[in-house]
C-alpha cells in the first residue's frame, strides 16, 4: 500500500474528534492533575474504584461526533496517569477490574464502528507510576518494566479490538527533556515497537510522537502545515491546557473560531482533531456540545467545501508568517474550484487579490446562485457584486469560483506596482 493510499481515508476526512477521559476526569482539573499536583501514585490509584461513567457514554461522543460532521475519532486508552480503558494482561489498574468494571475502549471501538467513524486510539508512552521514567538510569528495572508493559498494552491494542484506522502515541519525550527526537524513539524502542504495530495493523496511520516521524505530524494548538508529511492539528475548545475534563474553564473558543481553524486546516491540506473531555460520568458538557453542534450544522451546508479539499495557494487568512492576508477568510480548493470562506462579510462587493488564473464562474455554494463578477488579468483582481449587505450564514459563507486551471496566487514581483502614480 503506498502512502497515498494509505492515507486517502485521512485526507477526505479533514475533521476528526479527540476524547480525553481517564481518572483525572473525575477531579475536574485536568489531565495532567496527578503530576502537576504530585499526588503519590497509591493515593491516585484510589480514584480507579470512584471510576464509573453512565452506561452509553461512548455511544453519546460517537453521535456527537458524528453530529459535529466528524469522520473518525481519537480516544485516550491510556493517559499519562497510567490507568487504562482497557482491559490488559499486564495491569490490574484498568476500567475492566476497577470501578464500572467495563472495556470502555471496546465500547467506544463499537460505536464508533457502527456510525461509520474511522477508530483511532491514543496512547500515552510515558507512565508518571514509573520511577524509571523519570530516572531511567537510577530505576532501570524500572524503565524496562515500562518498555514492556508498552509492546505488551500496544501489542493488546493492535490485536483485540478489530481494525485500527489511526494510533496516535503521547508523552514521548524524555522526563528531563535532554534528548532530540531520534534519542526519544531510542529510549522507547519505537522502531521495533511501530514496525510490531504495521505487522498486525497494515493500513494503520501512525502519528509521530515516539520520536520516529512515520505518517503524520501532529502539532498542538495550532493549526499549520506539514513540512514533510500530512498534518492533523489537534486543538481543544476550551484552555490549551485542559484536554481533560476541567470544571472551571474559562476560555472557550467561539464557534466561529472553530472554524476558522477547521477551514484554514484543510487550505492547508491537513486535517483538524478537536478535543472533548468528558465529565465524571462521560458526559459532555455544555458549552462544547454548542459549539460541535454549530460546526456539524455548518458542514452539513458546506461540506463540499472542506470534505476531501486540497491545499490551496490563494491568500488565506492570518496564517503565521505571511504578510498579505485575505481578512474575509480563507480559501479551499478541489481542483480546479476555489472555495472561498467568508467569515468577515464585506457587504455588497467582495474583492480577492493576486488571483493569477482565469475565473470562468461564480456561485453562492449552499444555494447555487450565479453572481456577476469581473476579474482583472493584469492586477489579478477578482471583484465579485450582486452580494447581499448582510453575511448569508452568520458563521461563514462560502462562494464557489470555478477557473480555468488550478487556481494559482499571482506572483508580485514588484510589491508596490498596485499602488500606481502618486500626484
Ligand atoms: O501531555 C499531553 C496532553 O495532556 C494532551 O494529551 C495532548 C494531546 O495531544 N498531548 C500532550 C502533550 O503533547
Amino acid at each position: 500500500m503506498t502512502y497515498e493510499e494509505k492515507m486517502k481515508w485521512f485526507n477526505e476526512a479533514r475533521f476528526g474528534i479527540y476524547v480525553h477521559f481517564g481518572l483525572y476526569s473525575l477531579l475536574g482539573r485536568g489531565e495532567w492533575t496527578m503530576y502537576s499536583e504530585r499526588i503519590p501514585a497509591a493515593e491516585y490509584a484510589k480514584l480507579a474504584d470512584q471510576f464509573n461513567p453512565d452506561p452509553g457514554c461512548a455511544k453519546e461522543w460517537v453521535e456527537t461526533a458524528k453530529a459535529a460532521g466528524a469522520k473518525y475519532m481519537v480516544l485516550t486508552t491510556r493517559h499519562h496517569e497510567g490507568f487504562c480503558l482497557f482491559d490488559s494482561k499486564c495491569s490490574d489498574y484498568t476500567s475492566v477490574k476497577h470501578g464500572c468494571k467495563r472495556d470502555i475502549v471496546r465500547e467506544y471501538v463499537d460505536a464508533a464502528r457502527e456510525a461509520g467513524l474511522k477508530v483511532g486510539l491514543y496512547y500515552s508512552l510515558l507512565d508518571w507510576r514509573f520511577p524509571g521514567y523519570f530516572e531511567p538510569e537510577k530505576y532501570p528495572e524500572s524503565k524496562d518494566a515500562l518498555i514492556a508493559q508498552i509492546f505488551t498494552q500496544v501489542r493488546e491494542l493492535m490485536t483485540n479490538y478489530g481494525q485500527i484506522d489511526i494510533l496516535e502515541y503521547d508523552g514521548g519525550w524524555d522526563a528531563k527533556l535532554q534528548l532530540k527526537r531520534d534519542g526519544w524513539a531510542k529510549f522507547w524502542n519505537a522502531e521495533e515497537l511501530n514496525a510490531m504495530v504495521r505487522e498486525l495493523q497494515p493500513q494503520i496511520i501512525i502519528n509521530d510522537r515516539s520520536g520516529k516521524d512515520e505518517d503524520i505530524e501532529t502539532p498542538e494548538q495550532v493549526v499549520r502545515a506539514g513540512k514533510q508529511r500530512m498534518t492533523e492539528s489537534c486543538m481543544c475548545i476550551g484552555d490549551s491546557c485542559a484536554w481533560g475534563y476541567t470544571r472551571f474553564n474559562p476560555n472557550w473558543k467561539s464557534s466561529e473560531q472553530l472554524l476558522q481553524h477547521l477551514v484554514q486546516a484543510a487550505q492547508l491540506g491537513g486535517n483538524y482533531l478537536l478535543n472533548i473531555g468528558p465529565d465524571p460520568h462521560g458526559h459532555i458538557r455544555n458549552e462544547e456540545l454548542e459549539r460541535l453542534q454549530a460546526v456539524g450544522n455548518w458542514l452539513s451546508r458546506n461540506d463540499e467545501a472542506i470534505r476531501n479539499s486540497q491545499s490551496c495557494e490563494l491568500i488565506g487568512s492570518t496564517q503565521p508568517g505571511v504578510v498579505d492576508l485575505n481578512l474575509q477568510g480563507p480559501w479551499t480548493r478541489k481542483g480546479n474550484i476555489g472555495y472561498w470562506c467568508i467569515f468577515r462579510w464585506p457587504g455588497n462587493v467582495a474583492t480577492a487579490v493576486r488571483i493569477a488564473t482565469p475565473v470562468k464562474r461564480v456561485s453562492m455554494l449552499v444555494s447555487g446562485e450565479e453572481l456577476p463578477f469581473s476579474w482583472d488579468a493584469e492586477n489579478g483582481k477578482l471583484v465579485i457584486t450582486g452580494l447581499p449587505a448582510l453575511a448569508p450564514d452568520p458563521l461563514a459563507t462560502v462562494i464557489k469560483v470555478e477557473f480555468e486551471d488550478v487556481p494559482r496566487r499571482m506572483e508580485e514581483t514588484d510589491l508596490a506596482s498596485w499602488i500606481g502614480n502618486m500626484k
